[in-house]
């Protein structure tokens, strides 16, 4: 069973821009997955929708995410690249995982409390759901890996928490996974506040660099963000606000922190972002000119979605048949 390839899930949703952080924490760690794991790749449209969406909107983003993961270079012939709510079987395993996740540890995910506050007119039930769906996003394709943020692990965790207890009742049925962070990137934060992550609903715009903003735009909150108290740039706990930039840069200029901090020491702050910002514009430009091109070539991302919900359906099926059985459900008469 050795050289059986192992599975990688993951997801991001799409409820507005995808920032900085989503990129360098998270979507940039999956291409390189695709030579070694099995790979799906999805768009989580049915997550979104548990803060207030307008409709219209959603279905842009949700075609203009998932032209971007391909612009980031998951590549449809090594990887299956779908939407959520395409695959119907997310939403039914999620049912059944209802029935085994308690309210209790829904009620203590940090997720769930600070978007209970952030979304106080509207806390609905499928806001504190939200792992559950999640973990059924993840077992149904019997993942082993899951690369992901920092800010994301205790989903994981009541991921193979549910994994192993439905295991336990029902005898072994899920691949329990392990999540796959990085360490650097893992948590890029906003550029107005060094102590919060960089977070794509952030109503501030000047906190995140998107992956849509234009060279000038970048430039232009780069040099608003934020700084420390004294004028060093070196990395440290006492410099949240320059150790960010600091990530920043060296994530996407390939250069070390401890080579940045050389080659900027003695410079001042405006130098310094500008170089930030040149680093930034040299990663995002080149992405959003295949995204373009993708966005404008309708049927080939319409023909990978679907050939990627037909290659996930298939897997999906198998886990939600063999659950049902499980779980003691009548299987339909053909
Ligand atoms: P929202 O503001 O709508 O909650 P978000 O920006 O926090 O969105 P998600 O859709 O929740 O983004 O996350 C998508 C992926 O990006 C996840 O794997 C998450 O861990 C990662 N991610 C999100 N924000 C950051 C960040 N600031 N730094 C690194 N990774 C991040
Ligand atoms: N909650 C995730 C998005 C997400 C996800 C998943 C990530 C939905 N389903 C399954 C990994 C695996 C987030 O990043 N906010």
């Amino acid at each position: 069973m050795d050289n059986v390839k192992k599975t990688v899930f993951s997801a991001v949703q799409p409820t507005g821009k995808i920032t900085l952080g989503n990129y360098l924490g998270a979507i940039r760690n999956w291409t390189p997955l695709q030579n070694e794991y099995d790979c799906l790749y999805c768009v989580a449209d049915l997550h979104s929708l548990t803060v207030t969406q307008v409709p219209a909107e959603l279905r842009k983003n949700t075609l203009e995410l998932a032209a971007l993961y391909l612009a980031c270079g998951i590549d449809p012939s090594k990887s299956s690249l779908f939407i959520q709510s395409h695959v119907h079987e997310h939403a039914e395993l999620a049912w059944i995982l209802d029935t085994i996740a308690y309210v209790g540890e829904m009620n203590r995910m940090t997720q769930f409390k600070d978007k209970s506050r952030k979304h106080a007119d509207n806390i609905n039930m499928g806001l504190m759901n939200y792992p559950v769906l999640m973990a059924s996003d993840i077992l149904l394709y019997q993942a082993h890996l899951v690369p992901i943020g920092k800010d994301q692990t205790q989903h994981l965790e009541i991921t193979r928490d549910i994994a192993e207890r439905f295991n336990g009742r029902y005898s072994d049925t899920f691949v329990v996974p392990e999540a796959l962070t990085f360490r650097t990137g893992a948590s890029i934060k906003s550029l107005q506040d060094p102590t919060a992550k960089m977070s794509k609903s952030d109503p501030n715009e000047n906190a995140t660099v998107t992956l849509f903003d234009d060279k000038d735009a970048i430039r232009r909150k780069l040099r608003r963000a934020v700084t420390d108290c004294d004028t060093s740039i070196r990395y440290g706990e006492d410099k949240p606000a320059i150790s960010n930039l600091l990530t920043i840069y060296s994530l996407c200029s390939g250069e070390s922190v401890k080579d940045a901090e050389k080659r900027f020491d003695g410079q001042g702050y405006g130098t310094f972002k500008d170089a930030v910002a040149d680093s930034v514009i040299s990663v995002i430009e080149p992405i959003q000119t295949k995204q373009r091109r993708i966005i404008a070539d309708k049927s080939y991302l319409e023909g990978v979605l679907k050939q990627g919900a037909e290659q996930a359906e298939r897997i999906a099926r198998k886990t939600l048949d063999k659950v049902y059985r499980k779980v003691g459900l009548v299987g339909r008469f053909r």
